[in-house]
């Protein structure tokens, strides 16, 4: 089984992802380190101070994956049996990003993506929508067993764009 963990950075993939990982007993793939250490990526991009992902070539890296945890904000693009799209209030995420050191630009662009959904509209397949504001990681992971046991989509689970429509202006 592959699982994609996916996500505004910040949102708490990466929390998730390593508890989710010791409970199914499965390995954490984290998608960035991945490509930065196996040199994945066709360039580094300075002005949007990001690497360019050679997908293909990761693609067929992780090709032979199996029950396994892709964590990483571009995870969704990837072949996997379940997408969980990771949601969070976007002030929240502004204030770990800020934290985290990363630029005005950067936050701005961060916070106005996850208000407008969007890993959750490039995610396809079994998509799983979990709103983790003010909730324990713990408390997501469970909800993300019970999700895949489940066995239903779920989607439209939160709305920011009416409450943070100014942050888009
Ligand atoms: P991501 O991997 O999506 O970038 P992360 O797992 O590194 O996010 O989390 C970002 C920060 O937020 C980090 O300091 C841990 C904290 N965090 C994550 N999930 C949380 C939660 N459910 N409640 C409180 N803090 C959380």
């Amino acid at each position: 089984m592959k699982i994609a963990i996916t996500g505004t950075p910040g949102v708490g993939k990466t929390t998730v992802s390593k508890i989710l990982g010791e409970r199914l007993g499965f390995k954490v793939i984290d998608i960035t380190d991945f490509v930065k250490k196996n040199k994945l990526y066709k360039e580094y991009v300075e002005e949007m101070d990001s690497f360019l992902i050679d997908f293909e070539k990761l693609k067929k890296a992780l090709e032979k994956e199996d029950n396994v945890i892709f964590d990483g904000h571009i995870s969704h693009l990837l072949d996997v049996d379940y997408t969980i799209v990771l949601r969070c209030d976007p002030k929240i995420i502004e204030k770990r990003l800020k934290e985290r050191g990363y630029s005005e630009k950067k936050i701005l662009e961060n916070v106005q993506a996850e208000i407008l959904d969007v890993c959750l509209c490039e995610s396809k397949g079994k998509v799983y929508e979990i709103d983790t504001t003010n909730k324990k990681p713990e408390e997501i992971v469970e909800e993300i067993i019970s999700a895949i046991k489940e066995g239903k989509e779920r989607k439209g689970v939160v709305n920011w764009l009416e409450k943070y429509f100014d942050y888009l202006i």
